[in-house]
């Protein structure tokens, strides 16, 4: 059976929202140096379930970071941290096996401190810090049974 047009295209949102630590009152178990909790995500767009066509995300944070490697399994694909600066992370996306697809590789650039001209009196105040971005997955011919997965939801 040969479908016509059989692209498919899905919709997710990924990046980071960081807190700065209240100095005066710091969770007693952070390490000293530690200046903010972030939390790097992956899901669907206004919370929609992505789990029937993501089956994990592999997110590779920064080698400063105990076991730097976070595989994580179910929804919410998030990794929740404490540290002290910004790095790059790695985010790789693994399909559902029906859909017979390689990973896919995204990138964030984790973001702790405010930027522009309110940047100094939004440090001052300590606002937490949302960088997130939309990316449009593109499945080129999917093999039907996850091309069905795609289009049945
Ligand atoms: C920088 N190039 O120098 C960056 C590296 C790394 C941040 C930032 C580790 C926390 C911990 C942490 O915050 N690493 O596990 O102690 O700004």
């Amino acid at each position: 059976r040969i479908i016509a047009n059989r692209r498919k295209l899905i919709n997710t949102v990924f990046g980071s929202v960081a807190h700065p630590f209240d100095p005066d009152n710091k969770p007693a178990d952070c390490p000293p140096d530690h200046t903010h909790s972030w939390t790097i995500f992956v899901k669907g767009v206004n919370g929609e379930d992505i789990s029937y066509w993501l089956k994990k995300v592999q997110f590779k944070l920064h080698e400063t970071y105990a076991q730097n490697v976070r595989v994580v399994e179910q929804q919410p694909f998030e990794v929740t941290e404490t540290g002290w600066g910004e790095f790059e992370i790695q985010i790789k996306l693994y399909f559902v096996p029906e859909s017979n697809e390689k990973p896919q590789t995204l990138w964030h650039s984790l973001k702790l401190h405010p930027y522009g001209p309110d940047a100094e009196g939004m440090k001052e105040r300590r606002e937490s810090v949302v960088s997130q971005n939309y990316e449009e997955i593109i499945f080129n011919e999917p093999v039907e049974p996850f091309y069905e997965i795609l289009t049945g939801g």
